[in-house]
C-alpha cells in the first residue's frame, strides 16, 4: 500500500490523486499490475490533449449515449483500470440505458474477477455477467484471454462498449456485426480505430458526462438519438481528435515563445 499525502494545492494534485488510486486497487487486486502502465500511457496522453474534454469528445458522448439507449442487448464490458476508476458512474450509465455489466480481463485470474465483481456489487449492480464459468461462450478469432464471454452477455450483445481495452477484440467484435464503443486517450491506438464510437477522453472525465447525455437523451425519445447517430462520422470525429492534440501543443508552444521573447 502506498501511504502517500497529496498537499491539496500541489499543482498536480488532481492527477497524483488518480493515480494513487489505481495504485491502491493494484495493491486490492483488482489492476493488473500492467494496468499501472496503462494508466501512465493514457495520463500522458491526456497531457497532449490538455486535460479536458474536446468537442469532438462531446459528439462521441452523444452519440455513445444515443447507441446505448437505441441498442436492444446493450452490454458495458469492465476490466481493472475502469473498475478502479469509474465503477459507480458505469452502474450508473447501465441503469439509465439498460445495460448489462460483465467483466472481461485480459489478465484472467479468478480472484480478479471475484474482486472487481465485488467493487461493482458495492457500487450497487445487482448482476455481474462474465463471471468463472458463466463466460463459457468464445469470441472467434481471438486467442487472448479476452476470447472468454457471456452467452447471455456479449456473445449476443448488438452493442458493446469497451472502455480502456488493449489490442485486437474491438476487431473481432465489429466482424461480428456489433457496435462497439471505444473510450481512449490514444487516438491512434488500434482499438480507438477499428471502434464503431471512439470517446478520446479520460474515462474519469467522460463517464460521468455520458451519464448526464443519456438521461437528457433518454427524456428526448428515440427520434433525437436516431438523428445523432445519423449526423455521427467515428473518422472524422477520430480526426477532429487529432486535431485537438495539435491545438493544444501549438497553444502551449505560442504561449512558451510569448514568455521566452518577454525574457529578452
Ligand atoms: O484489467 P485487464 O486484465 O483487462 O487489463 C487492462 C489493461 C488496461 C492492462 C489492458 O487492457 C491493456 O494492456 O491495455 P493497453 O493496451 O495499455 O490499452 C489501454 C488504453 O487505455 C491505452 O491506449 C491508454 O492510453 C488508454 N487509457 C489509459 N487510461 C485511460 C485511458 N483512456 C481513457 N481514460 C483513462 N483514464
Amino acid at each position: 500500500m502506498t501511504d502517500v499525502n497529496i498537499p491539496p494545492d500541489h499543482p498536480r494534485a488532481e492527477s497524483l490523486e488518480l493515480r494513487e488510486r489505481v495504485i491502491a486497487r493494484y495493491f486490492e487486486g483488482i489492476v493488473a499490475i500492467s494496468g499501472l502502465i496503462a494508466h501512465g500511457r493514457g495520463e500522458a496522453f491526456d497531457y497532449l490533449l490538455g486535460e479536458k474534454t474536446s468537442k469532438p469528445a462531446l459528439e462521441a458522448i452523444s452519440a455513445t449515449a444515443a447507441t446505448l439507449l437505441t441498442a436492444e442487448n446493450p452490454v458495458i464490458s469492465v476490466n481493472g483500470n475502469t473498475a478502479a476508476l469509474v465503477a459507480e458512474e458505469i452502474v450508473k450509465l447501465a441503469d439509465v440505458t439498460h445495460s448489462k455489466i460483465e467483466v472481461n480481463l485480459f489478465y484472467r485470474s479468478s480472484e480478479r474477477e471475484l474482486a472487481i465483481e465485488k467493487l461493482l456489487r458495492k457500487a450497487g449492480v445487482r448482476e455481474v455477467f462474465g463471471i468463472g464459468k458463466k463466460a463459457s461462450a468464445k469470441i472467434p478469432e481471438l486467442s487472448s484471454e479476452r476470447r472468454r464471454v457471456d452467452p447471455r452477455g456479449i456473445l449476443i450483445a448488438d452493442a458493446v462498449m469497451v472502455p480502456l481495452e488493449d489490442g485486437d477484440r474491438t476487431e473481432a467484435l465489429v466482424k461480428m456485426g456489433k457496435k462497439v464503443i471505444a473510450v481512449d486517450l490514444n487516438p491512434l491506438s488500434r482499438t480507438a480505430q477499428k471502434a464503431t464510437i471512439t470517446i478520446v477522453d479520460n474515462i474519469v472525465r467522460s463517464a460521468p458526462k455520458l451519464v448526464e447525455t443519456a438521461e437528457k437523451l433518454k427524456k428526448q425519445g428515440p427520434k433525437k438519438c436516431e438523428e445523432i447517430l445519423r449526423k455521427y462520422d467515428n473518422r472524422r470525429n477520430l480526426a477532429e481528435s487529432i486535431v485537438a492534440i495539435e491545438e493544444n501543443l501549438s497553444k502551449r508552444a505560442t504561449q512558451r515563445a510569448h514568455v521566452e521573447g518577454e525574457g529578452e
